[in-house]
């Protein structure tokens, strides 16, 4: 350790840290009025999962008011975000998407 002006030992860690991105859970919300076949196809659209996998996903959403999408860096969630969110719109359903730190 070193030395500081009061003569008290400073002992400094230069452990070092292997660098983890930042990542964010993409998660859909429940709602009433957004068709089941209409989230489905939005999670294998935008979300590369096959119909068996979406259909699970969407019915957790709809049994449990949430339900993860998918794990990503901040800048690949927002874009999921923005891109679930204008699909949703262009086709006048209430479908809300947002991301969580995880
Ligand atoms: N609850 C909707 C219905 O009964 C289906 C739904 C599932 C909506 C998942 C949104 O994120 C959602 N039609």
């Amino acid at each position: 350790g070193n030395k500081n002006g009061t003569g008290t030992v400073v002992v400094t860690k230069t452990k070092p840290k292997t660098q983890r991105p930042n990542l964010y859970r993409v998660l859909l919300l429940n709602d009433d009025y957004t068709p089941m076949e209409f989230v489905v196809h939005v999670l294998m659209r935008f979300f590369q999962k096959n119909q068996e996998a979406a259909t699970q996903i969407m019915l957790h959403v709809h049994n449990n008011g949430v339900g993860e999408c998918g794990v990503f860096t901040y800048e690949v969630a927002e874009t999921k975000v923005t891109q679930v969110m204008d699909f949703a719109r262009q086709h006048q359903h209430p479908l809300q998407c947002v991301m969580e730190k995880k």
